[in-house]
């Protein structure tokens, strides 16, 4: 299941303890306890490889390790490991007041969060004073602790949306560096897929179908992802009997789902050309939906030029709108 939304915890290592050790020198009881090691770091990195957060567990604790006691011979305990938690692009971390701690946005963003607590000192670092200070030592530290909310703010200028199957994923694959899954069944898209055309960043949506605004299909949940959306791309696939009532459905959901995607402008995208012999019925298509003054171009996987010209419209528009 799709998840935007989780609650975690995140504990940075304690510090190691100081260590009392004692040595016998010349028949005198010496100091000789090390420090302990210093608590491990957390940090979040960007990873293109996740999705969405539902492999954060409800409340899941994220430990850094512990640093380990001060050693004999006045050596250093171990440092607690750091712990890396991988992230997927477009994340917020707020703490619990409500406050954005950091933003991973880029593959690779590895931002530190939290620091470990310090090692103690060891026995050694006390023996100025008489007998009994060679048991003096002081703890380590705790780690760094945060109650997190962590979001995914998925920021999408240009949004792709249609019936299942109408080769939304197909085209986002062929015209950006996504590599989002393409089959021939409805639903294949289940999370938003994002792709980049040169600074613009479009986002594919899973199909919707009528009624989708009343819990059909794959529901809504996504809409809160396209508030910064600037373009709406409709596809359809030139293959419906009626393209028009395609059109009218999905017009409909939108109106019902959104007033901010509903009022957006809008390019429809008809897919598919290459399985129309008949040219005379595609450019028909085409000038069906320009005596509605409404904006349509036609486009194929594997037509290069058609894609040249989407890409072309799709950079033109997002230009006039900045
Ligand atoms: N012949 C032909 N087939 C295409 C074209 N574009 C997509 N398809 C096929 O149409 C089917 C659906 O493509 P997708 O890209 O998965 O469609 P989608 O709109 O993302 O579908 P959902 O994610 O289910 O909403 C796949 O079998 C694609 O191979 C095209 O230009 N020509
Ligand atoms: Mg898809």
């Amino acid at each position: 299941m799709f998840r935007d939304l989780a609650t975690a915890k995140f504990i940075a290592g304690k510090g190691g303890d100081g260590r009392v050790a004692l040595k016998s020198l010349g028949g005198k009881k010496r100091a000789d306890g090390g420090i302990g090691g210093k608590g491990g770091d957390i940090y979040l990195e960007g990873s293109t490889n996740l999705y969405d957060l539902s492999f954060i567990k409800k409340d899941e604790e994220f430990k850094a390790e512990n640093g380990e006691i001060g050693g004999v011979n006045n050596s250093t305990g171990k440092n607690g490991k750091d712990l890396v938690v991988k992230v997927p692009i477009a994340t917020n971390v707020y703490n619990q007041e409500g406050n954005l701690i950091v933003r991973i946005d880029k593959p690779g963003q590895k931002e530190l969060i939290l620091k470990g607590g310090s090692g103690g000192k060891g026995n050694i670092a006390f023996k100025k004073g008489g007998e009994f200070s060679l048991y003096e030592h002081t703890k380590g530290t705790p780690g760094e602790e945060l109650n997190a909310k962590l979001e995914l703010e998925l920021l999408g200028e240009v949004i792709f949306i249609g019936l299942p199957n109408a080769g939304k994923s197909s085209i986002l694959n062929a015209i950006t560096n996504a590599n989002a899954k393409v089959a021939s069944y409805a639903f294949t898209t289940l999370i938003p897929q994002l792709g980049r055309l040169g600074d613009v960043t479009l986002m594919d949506l899973p199909g919707l179908i009528e009624k989708t605004f009343e819990g059909k299909g794959l529901g809504t949940k996504f809409v809160k992802h396209t508030k910064s959306a600037k373009l709406l791309l409709h596809f359809i696939s030139l293959e419906n009997p009626d393209l028009l009532e395609a059109y009218n459905t999905i017009r409909q959901e939108i109106k019902n789902i959104d007033e901010h995607l509903y009022n957006l402008p809008e390019l429809i995208v008809l897919t598919k050309s290459d399985v129309i012999e008949n040219q005379k019925q595609i450019e028909l298509a085409k000038n069906m939906f320009k005596e509605k003054n409404l904006d349509a171009i036609i486009v194929s996987v594997i037509d290069d030029q058609s894609l040249q010209e989407l890409k072309n419209r799709v950079e033109e528009s997002i230009k006039n709108f900045n």
